[in-house]
């Protein structure tokens, strides 16, 4: 074995060379992997006793694309083309050997060798668009001459990546190794040279871009792609790859990924590539705190949320007990989530037995001490703290020691909430987001008393069913509600002053939320927090609720909706809203659209500005994941805080100001000194 570089290694067995390339976490495709592997092929070449040479990698992926660290940065070493250059000058077989992720530049260098093989678990993906990139190593341009122009404008335009048996099928691998990797590979190379094939250059393959492909283009370039850019870039790049000469094309994918490279969307979605990655870490909660077991579930309260909860346990494989009060609402709820799982079975997402095994980790019961054996109870009852603390202090009397008992609250104090337990550092907030078993955001609180092992697990668990767990303080409304209340009470009052409700979330939809923050209340339930007692009319919200508009579960809200749940701006919500103003002796003015977009906008900084300086957040790019997975943030603009970064904070602080709000020191101190939140 040579060691050709700190990342490359070059070894004879027979009369196959063998590159291996270790570059952990991901082999990612640096400098160093490149001028390894121009090196080890060079070396590889010359050498008159090599036949073929593999290319395999260790760890636990093959590349799993080019290093995104070094994006953005000057180029330095031999770039992909001279890479992708020296891959296509080989005159001997080349047969990559993938396991893990082929993803990005590392699909695109298996797509330089001749011949792939790979392991069942295997993916492949071209993933750049979800970095505001097109594929810039050829594999717009080589991935259709294998796979076909269909397969190959779904991977790029998504960049949802593939598995084995679709790669195989659809002529991307050749392959599938049934055990270890290298022998299968290593066979399979012997079958090559015995067969007399030899070498298969991708650029050659050209009867898969031979044809008429109008139509496909044509309907991939209608899709709506919901205000991202790359995704038409990499359709144009995949037309070119039937249109024009290998070479002309692959010139073509270059211009447009440069131009790619330097957009502000891909600033944005590669910052984002690293936000929530950070996200995992916490500052005093070190990688290897001890994390508890959670092997079984509680939760309190089988409706809406409570059900969407436990569906995320029983696909994760965790068995979960739902606690309620009547047999009745325990039968609904657990109806509802049964009709949930087949209905996706009917859609194909998985099988029906699938679904039956996921239900049937499901237990309800009316009995609190059926709970006694859990690892973590989940309370999601009616948001009332009296009702709360109630739960809490009988569940501290039955939950084994060291259960974790948490609180899906979205707004409520949580060490209020622990001061009525025994064990206040074995209680936190688990914030689910509705629908809580689609939303991919969890807020995870951390109360004054919670203990690290409890953070630490809490962190891990969220990664287990899938969701994007971010620590946050203790506050109203933590991080997400507490930024959207400071929107909210602008665009209510932005309403009492002449703009109906559409005028503003047809704004935030413009900006590229996919729905404004009246749409949302509609969705969620005008009625969600609202007390009739307490009502005097005064507020559009007020008269809504009392005319029974309570949002889509009423068939209308701020807007009508037809059966299809299409919203539409209702003549009585407008009605309701001039007389108010007619009332009130409004005499309604016409908000211009910038206008709006500030008082949204602002006021949700200046708050998350708030949430940093009091410690109730890690970093601003926390909070920027919270509104990316919670709400919907475009992520194309990279989050609240990331986006006013990039206008000025000086910009936004002097709209604080006009409008004439309480700026947040840690704004002003930042504006002063003429930094960013990502100085931070
Ligand atoms: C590209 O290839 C462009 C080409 O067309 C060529 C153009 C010329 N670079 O996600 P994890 C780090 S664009 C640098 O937690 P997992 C990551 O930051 C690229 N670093 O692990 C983390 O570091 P840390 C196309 C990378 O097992 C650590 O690795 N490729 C890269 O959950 C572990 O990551 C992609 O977009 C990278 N490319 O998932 C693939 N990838 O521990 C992006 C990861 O310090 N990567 N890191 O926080 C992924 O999707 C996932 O990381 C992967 C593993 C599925 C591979």
């Amino acid at each position: 074995m040579t060691a050709i570089n700190p990342v490359t290694d070059l070894s004879r067995e027979g009369d196959v060379a063998v590159i291996t390339i270790n570059n952990p976490p991901v082999n990612a495709l640096g400098l160093l992997v490149r001028e390894g592997l121009i090196a080890a092929l060079d070396v590889a070449g010359k050498d008159a006793a090599v036949r073929a040479i593999l290319l395999i990698c260790a760890g636990r992926t093959f590349i799993a694309g080019a290093d995104i660290s070094e994006f953005g940065k000057p180029p330095s070493g031999p770039g992909f083309m001279e890479t992708q250059n020296a891959f296509d000058a080989a005159q001997k077989p080349l047969v990559a050997a993938i396991h893990g992720t082929a993803l990005g530049g590392g699909l695109e260098t298996a797509m330089c060798c001749h011949y792939r093989v790979a392991v069942a678990s295997a993916k492949f993906g071209q993933p750049e668009v979800n970095l505001g990139l097109i594929p810039g190593a050829g594999g717009t341009q080589r991935l259709p001459r294998l796979a076909g122009v269909p397969k190959a404008l779904e991977m790029v335009a998504t960049g949802k990546p593939i598995g084995a048996a679709d790669a195989l099928a659809n002529g991307l691998i050749d392959e599938i190794v049934p055990g270890d990797l290298k022998a299968g590979a290593m066979d399979f190379i012997a079958r090559l040279l015995a067969s007399g094939k030899g070498i298969r250059r991708t650029r050659d393959l050209n009867d898969k871009v031979t044809g008429d492909f109008a139509a496909i283009f044509s309907f991939a370039k209608g899709q709506n792609m919901r205000g991202f850019e790359a995704p038409l870039d990499a359709i144009n790049a995949v037309e070119a790859a039937t249109k024009l000469p290998f070479d002309e094309g692959i010139a073509f994918e270059q211009k447009l990924f440069l131009a790619r490279m330097m957009s502000a969307q891909s600033a944005a979605l590669r910052y984002l590539f690293f936000a929530e990655r950070k996200v995992a870490k916490i500052p005093d909660v070190p990688d290897d705190t001890p994390t508890l077991e959670i092997k079984k579930v509680g939760i309190i309260g089988a409706g809406t949320m409570g059900g969407g909860i436990a569906m995320n346990f029983a696909t994760a494989g965790i068995p979960v007990t739902i606690l309620e009060m009547k047999q009745e609402a325990l039968d609904h709820g657990l109806g509802v989530v049964k009709k949930n799982y087949d209905s996706s079975a009917a859609k194909g997402r998985f099988t029906a037995e699938e679904a039956q095994k996921r239900f049937s980790l499901l237990t309800g019961t009316l009995k609190m001490e059926d709970l006694g054996d859990c690892d973590l109870i989940i309370e999601a009852v009616f948001e009332r703290m009296d009702i709360k603390k109630d739960v809490f202090a009988k569940l501290d009397k039955i939950a084994k020691p060291g259960a974790i008992m948490a609180s899906n609250t979205s707004f409520l104090n949580i060490d209020e909430i622990a001061a009525v337990t025994s064990r206040p550092d074995h209680v936190l907030g688990l914030h689910f987001f509705s629908p809580a078993n689609v939303m991919k955001l969890l807020e995870i609180v951390r109360g004054a008393k919670t203990s690290k092992p409890v953070v630490a697990t809490a962190m891990k668990l969220a990664k287990t069913i899938g969701k994007v767990g971010v620590l946050v303080g203790v506050a109203y409304g933590f991080v997400g509600n507490r930024m959207l209340a400071a929107r909210s009470v602008e665009a209510d009052k932005m309403v009492m002053e002449g703009a109906f409700p559409w005028d503003i979330d047809k704004v935030l939809v413009k900006f590229g939320f996919p729905m404004g923050g009246f749409a949302m209340w509609d969705l969620a339930g005008l009625d969600l927090g609202w007390v009739k007692e307490e009502s005097h009319g005064e507020t559009l919200r007020d008269l809504l609720n009392e005319a029974g508009r309570k949002g889509q579960k009423t068939g209308g809200g701020y807007y009508d909706y037809d059966a299809a749940r299409k919203p539409t701006p209702s003549p009585v919500t407008e009605k309701l809203l001039t007389d108010l103003w007619a009332k009130k002796g409004i005499s309604p003015r016409a908000i211009p659209e910038q206008e709006i977009l500030e008082r949204s906008l602002y006021p949700m900084i200046n708050e998350g500005a708030k949430i940093l300086e009091e410690g109730k957040a890690s970093r601003a790019s926390d909070i920027d994941i919270v509104w990316l997975y919670g709400y919907g943030f475009p992520a194309w603009r990279g989050g609240p805080m990331f986006y006013a970064d990039s206008i000025g904070l000086d910009t936004v602080l002097a709209g604080v100001r006009k409008y004439g709000w309480t700026p947040s020191a840690l704004l002003e101190k930042l504006v002063a000194e003429k930094k960013k939140f990502a100085d931070l």
